[in-house]
């Protein structure tokens, strides 16, 4: 059976543009991943540590056989990959992949906590999150995405940087 995942993908070193445009045509190069629609990229304060450079983010929908924790493993491979480091907690990164949504799912475990513990409060998860599936009902807090978009108070803090015209963005549908 295919899972439908939910990520965000942020980057604020170096070429930003082409780490998350490398991300996902890693992720959907591999065997059992697909990438199934994408947002656009926006530019976004940043948030929670602020002393940093402006981040491009976005939100992906995946297809997957993978169970929660290989995907993950797939994900943090990708960000070693791509020579990301871990200093600075929430500090910056040349690539961020952060699982979302796993289908439905509540998973409470060290290593991985789905949906993201932070996802509610943040409009540069949101946002991108939305364009890619406007339908979504957040379990936990049990509201439509729209609705809880609509009462978040930072959304100045992101905005449209390029828009996606179509999955084939990216040259995913390319290999
Ligand atoms: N990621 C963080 C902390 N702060 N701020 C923005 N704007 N975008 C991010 O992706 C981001 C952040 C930790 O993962
Ligand atoms: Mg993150
Ligand atoms: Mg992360």
């Amino acid at each position: 059976m295919s899972h439908t995942v939910y990520i965000g993908i942020g980057s604020n070193i170096g070429d930003r543009e082409k780490y998350l445009q490398q991300a996902l045509v890693q992720l959907n190069k591999h065997e059992e991943v697909s990438v199934t629609n994408i947002s656009s990229i926006y530019e976004t304060d940043p948030v929670g540590y602020t002393n940093q450079a402006a981040f491009l983010n976005m939100a992906a929908e995946l297809k997957t056989e993978l169970p929660p924790l290989e995907l993950l493993n797939v994900l943090q491979k990708i960000e070693h990959h791509l020579n990301r480091k871990r200093e600075i907690h929430w500090g910056p990164r040349t690539i961020d992949l952060d699982i979302l949504l796993y289908n439905d799912e509540n998973i409470e475990s060290e290593k991985l906590k789905i949906p993201h513990p932070h996802m509610y409060e943040r409009a540069f998860v949101l946002i991108p999150l939305y364009e890619v599936n406007s339908n979504l009902i957040l379990k936990t807090v049990n509201q439509p995405i729209g609705e809880i978009i609509t009462e978040l108070p930072d959304k100045e803090g992101v905005r449209l940087w390029k828009k996606n015209n179509g999955v084939g963005e990216f040259g995913l549908l390319e290999s």
